[in-house]
C-alpha cells in the first residue's frame, strides 16, 4: 500500500531529526516529500541512500500526501496545516499553533494514544519539556493518582533551533579566546534583549505572559493538564536555559493521592513504564544526564526521593533528548500509532 509522507521544516533542527527517525525506524513510507521556506529550498538531503531535494512549502505540495509532519514554526502551521488537511492529509504538528484547541488531540502515545480517535485532521505534538515530564508521571498517576506537580527545568539550546546552537558554540569560543561578542538569539529571538548563554543560566524561555510566567512555563502547565486529562491538577513550572547543546533536564516534585508510599514503590512503577529508563543508584553515582540521553528515544529518570516533610510528596530528575522524544520521535510515534489504529484513510 502506498504511503506518502511530507516533512515541513525539513532543514530545521527538528525536521532533520524527523527525516533521520523515519529512516532509522524504517517507517513504511513509499514517498517522502521534503518542504521548507523559500530560503532553504533547493538543499539536498539523503534518505535511504537517495538524494532528495527540499521544495518550497506551498498548498499544492500536499496533493496526495497521507501524513504531513510539521515543524516549521507556528505561523507556517497555521497557514499550511489546514491546506494539507483540505487535501486529505493527516497533520502531526510540532508547533504550539493548535495544541490547546479543543478539537485537536494533544498526544504522547505512552499517555493518551486513544485521544487520536478524536482527531479532525490535525494532531498536536506537545512541547518537548512537557512530553518528557508526562511520560515519567503517567505510571505514577495511573497507580496512585496525582494532585500536584512543581517542575524546574534545565533546558538545552537546541530547543531554540539551529541558530541557538551556533550562538552557544561561537560565544563559548569567543569568550575562551578573549574576543568581544554580542548575543543575538537567546533567550528569545523576537524579544527586546539578548543575553550571554555561554557559562550562564537564563531564567527565560519564550516571552513573558501577563501573569509573570513565561509562555514555555504556561505550555508545561496547560499541556500537562490536557494530555493527562487532569484539568484540576495543580501545576507550576520555572523554565531555565543552560549552555547544554541537546537534552533537557527537569527537577520534578509531585504529590500523589495516596499516603504511605515509599520511594522504592515509585521506582518499581517506573521500571516497567513504557518509554522510561530508570537510572537511579546514588551509591554508585548513577543518575540521568543530558550527554548520555542524546540520540536516545527514551525518557531517563533518577534521583527519586520521598519528601522529608510531605508524606505524599516525591522528587525526581527527568532527562530526555528534546529533539527526539521531545519532538521528532514523538511525532513519528504518533504517525506509527495512526497506522496501527487504522486512522490513516487511503
Ligand atoms: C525550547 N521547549 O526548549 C522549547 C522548544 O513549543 O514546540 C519547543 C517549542 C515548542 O526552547
Amino acid at each position: 500500500k502506498d504511503l506518502h509522507v511530507a516533512v515541513v521544516g525539513a532543514t530545521g533542527a527538528v525536521g532533520m531529526q524527523m527525516i533521520q527517525t523515519l529512516e532509522s525506524t524504517d517507517f513504511p513510507l513509499t514517498k517522502l516529500t521534503l518542504l521548507s521556506s523559500e530560503r532553504s529550498a533547493g538543499k539536498k538531503v539523503m534518505y535511504k541512500g537517495q538524494e532528495l531535494t527540499v521544495e518550497v512549502a506551498t498548498p499544492d505540495k500536499f496533493e496526495g500526501v497521507d501524513i504531513a509532519l510539521f515543524s516549521a514554526g507556528g505561523g507556517v502551521s497555521k497557514e499550511l496545516a489546514p491546506e494539507a488537511v483540505k487535501r486529505g492529509a493527516i497533520v502531526v504538528d510540532n508547533t504550539s499553533a493548535f495544541r490547546m484547541d479543543e478539537n485537536v488531540p494533544l498526544v504522547v502515545p505512552e499517555v493518551n494514544e486513544n485521544d487520536l480517535y478524536n482527531h479532525n485532521g490535525i494532531i498536536a505534538n506537545p512541547n518537548c519539556s512537557t512530553i518528557q515530564m508526562v511520560v515519567a508521571l503517567e505510571p505514577i498517576r495511573k497507580a496512585l493518582g496525582l494532585s500536584k506537580v512543581i517542575v524546574s527545568t534545565y533546558q538545552a539550546v537546541s530547543g531554540s533551533g539551529v541558530a541557538a546552537i551556533t550562538e552557544l558554540k561561537e560565544q563559548t569560543k569567543d569568550i575562551l579566546e578573549g574576543r568581544e561578542f554580542s548575543p543575538k538569539v537567546l533567550p528569545v529571538k523576537g524579544d527586546k534583549k539578548h543575553y550571554q548563554i555561554a557559562f550562564n543560566a537564563i531564567p527565560q524561555i519564550d516571552k513573558f505572559e501577563e501573569n509573570g510566567f513565561t509562555f514555555e512555563e504556561m505550555k508545561m502547565i496547560n499541556e500537562t493538564k490536557k494530555i493527562m486529562h487532569l484539568p484540576d491538577l495543580h501545576v507550576a513550572a520555572t523554565c531555565v536555559r543552560l549552555p547544554v547543546e541537546t537534552g533537557h533536564s527537569e527537577s520534578v516534585y509531585f504529590e500523589t493521592n495516596q499516603n504511605g508510599i515509599s520511594a522504592e514503590e515509585i521506582r518499581e512503577l517506573l521500571t516497567t513504564a513504557p518509554g522510561v529508563v530508570l537510572e537511579d543508584n546514588p551509591a554508585e553515582q548513577v543518575y540521568p544526564m543530558p550527554v548520555n540521553a542524546v540520540g536516545k528515544n527514551e525518557v531517563f529518570v533518577g534521583r527519586i526521593r520521598k519528601d522529608l516533610d510531605q508524606d505524599n510528596g516525591f522528587h525526581m530528575w527527568v532527562v530526555s533528548d528534546n529533539l527526539l522524544k521531545g519532538a521528532a520521535w514523538n511525532s513519528v510515534q504518533i504517525a506509527q500509532s495512526l497506522l496501527k489504529l487504522g486512522l490513516v484513510s487511503k
